[in-house]
């Protein structure tokens, strides 16, 4: 296994250009390495060569020992060349696959909406904020006094019926099914000071379920207890918020009507928004939308409280958010907001409520 041996030698120039050309016809880094193998392998031209040498006379060793090594140095530079030219030709093939062209414009990322029930909560509660109310919180799972009694609805009142409220697996509490048991909670609280300025709101429960009802809903209501306030005050308090929810030309009418927990009471009208008061298909051609509940606070309830109905006196009111975001953003079926299709609340923009 050794090389064509030439007169006086081996054949290392003609092994030389062989290596040259078969490295120039090697397109990539790994036909380079099966070139370096063939030569300079264990079992490489060169390599036997070398091995070969032991059988030649001394003189003839000593020459074609100094050839065959530099021959095999040459070899091994110049698969080094060869191997430097490939990789830069493969990094560059590499950097124009992954070239990133940072001109291009990002791509939007999906952004969020507010539901439009929390929308009008922000709504209404900023309205309130600013005539100078407080916000109070309190529990979803209240107890049968201050969900009931308190609020005058004593243990056979037809609003207890199991028919109309969720019961919990805990003797004596319930879900709440209106959101004045928080109301009850602040004015205990407030210990008989005055005045009492305040809105609750949040989720209540009841057993309902058609397209003007759902199990639980959000309810806000508000309560305001000092000297002398009479029913002027909340007319007056009525119309300002009915005009911030649907227009500065909104006009309220009230209705006399019954609650347990205020007297006299009234169911509120406000002209409908859908066609500002001339008639139409969702006021059923009256011009009217009845939105909320309210009356002066019943002495019983004042007195459950902690105040005295000889003394003081108060207003409240109540309403459905489901309802005015119904009216406020003209849909007709309540469920609607309860489904999460995002075809439906994609369509509440975001911000020109300036929120
Ligand atoms: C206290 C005393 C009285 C809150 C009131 C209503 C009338 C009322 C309904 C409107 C639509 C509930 O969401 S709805 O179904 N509410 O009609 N709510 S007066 O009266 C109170 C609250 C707290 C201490």
């Amino acid at each position: 296994m050794t090389g064509v041996r030439k007169k006086g030698g081996w054949a290392t120039e003609d092994w030389l250009q062989a290596i040259a050309a078969e490295l120039e016809a090697a397109s990539t880094t790994a036909a380079v390495e099966a070139v370096r193998v063939a030569w300079l392998g264990r079992r490489g031209r060169i390599t036997e060569a070398l091995r070969g040498l032991g059988a030649l006379p001394v003189e003839a060793r000593r020459e074609a020992g100094q050839r065959l090594n530099r021959l095999r140095e040459a070899a091994e530079a110049q698969i080094k060349a060869r191997l430097q030219v490939l990789k830069a030709q493969e990094e560059a093939e590499t950097l124009a696959a992954e070239r990133l062209d940072m001109s291009w414009p990002g791509r939007r990322p999906p952004v969020g909406r507010l539901h439009p029930v929390t929308r009008v909560r922000r709504l209404v509660e900023d309205i309130f904020l600013r005539m100078g109310f407080a916000m109070v919180d309190g529990p979803e799972v209240e107890s049968l006094w201050y969900n009931f009694e308190a609020l005058n609805m004593p243990e056979h009142h037809p609003a207890r019926d199991m028919q109309d409220s969720f019961f919990v697996n805990l003797p004596g509490m319930v879900l709440r099914t209106q959101t004045s048991p928080m109301q009850i909670r602040a004015m205990e609280a407030a210990g008989g000071r005055l005045p009492v300025r305040i809105i609750a709101t949040g989720r209540v429960y009841r057993r309902d379920d058609d397209a003007t009802h759902v199990p639980m809903f959000t309810q806000m209501e508000a309560l305001v207890i000092d000297r002398g306030i009479g029913m002027a005050d909340l007319k007056g308090t009525l119309l300002a918020m009915s005009r911030a929810l649907f227009g500065p030309e909104t006009a309220i009418r009230l209705r006399p009507s019954y609650f347990p927990f205020t007297e006299p009471s009234a169911e509120v009208d406000v002209t409908c928004a859908v066609c500002g008061g001339r008639g139409c298909r969702t006021c059923k051609d009256t011009g009217w939308l009845e939105i909320l509940g309210a009356g002066m606070v019943h002495p019983v309830v004042l007195q459950n409280g902690g105040y005295d109905p000889e003394a003081v006196s108060g207003f409240a009111f109540g309403l459905g958010l489901e309802r005015v975001a119904m009216i406020r953003y003209g849909f007709d079926d309540l469920r609607l907001l309860y489904q999460n299709d995002w075809r439906f609340l994609a369509q509440f923009g975001r911000g020109e409520d300036g929120m």
